[in-house]
């Protein structure tokens, strides 16, 4: 059977000529290639009440919780920072519900950039808001803005026994768009990856079958990365 995986959409929250209205709920088509290139089945689930997300997970067989917007401190217990960029709070509530349920009924679940900081929101783990400003270390560019999303630009240091060793290796480049960034990893996570200066690119729990990523292997699938497939693959074996 082929196995169905959930993406909970994003949306554009703001007035759009090209779709004269609001509210359009979308996923980016690299997801959907990385995971049909893996033999799954991507099925995107619209943002909705954080009530119907018990039917949502009923219907897959995993999820994967992809990019987005900053998420909301008021889901990890703080004010927002004054470099606080654009929140949806409707998303949070939704996913946060989702990534609930999901582990409730023992289906695996894989976060990308934002993914990974609202599983580890959901699981009781806070974030740096404004990554550049709150984190004193920083010595590595995580917005790589102007450079292409395709382009890998930072090294990670790979801990020796992850689930991401035989995927990618300690000369993989990834790429970096990530304004937020995990800060207390949340009860039962284990760290797999971080950058050079200590930021956490990568987390997982293989009991609850949880994994999560930083960066965009998404968009390094356009940039003749063979490890991002790999870790597409790696995910739906996994299911
Ligand atoms: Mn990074």
């Amino acid at each position: 059977m082929i196995k169905k995986i959930g993406i909970p959409s994003n949306n554009v929250l703001h007035a759009n000529p090209r779709f004269g209205t609001n509210y359009v709920d979308y996923v980016q088509k690299n997801y959907i290639d990385g995971l049909t290139n893996a033999g799954a089945l991507p099925v995107i689930l619209p943002i909705a009440q954080p009530e119907l997300a018990k039917a949502y997970v009923d219907i897959v067989d995993a999820l994967v919780f992809v990019g987005g917007q900053d998420v909301s401190p008021e889901y990890f217990g703080e004010e927002p920072h004054l470099k606080l960029a654009e929140i949806d709070r409707g998303r949070d509530a939704f996913e946060i519900a989702l990534v609930a349920e999901a582990i409730r009924q023992e289906k695996p679940i894989f976060g990308i950039c934002r993914g990974l900081q609202i599983i580890n929101v959901a699981l009781g783990g806070t974030l740096y808001q404004d990554l550049p400003s709150q984190y004193h270390t920083l010595t590595v560019k995580h917005d790589q803005y102007p450079t292409k999303w395709y382009m890998p630009t930072h090294h990670l240091v790979v801990k020796s026994d992850s689930w991401l060793n035989g995927v990618i290796n300690e000369n993989t480049l990834v790429n970096s768009f990530h304004h937020q960034a995990a800060k207390n990893l949340a009860a039962g996570l284990t760290l797999d990856a971080t950058s050079t200066d200590g930021v956490v690119e990568a987390f997982s729990d293989e009991n609850r079958r949880i994994y999560a990523v930083q960066w965009h292997p998404e968009m390094l699938l356009m940039g003749q990365v063979p490890e991002a497939q790999a870790l597409f693959n790696a995910f739906v074996g996994k299911i």
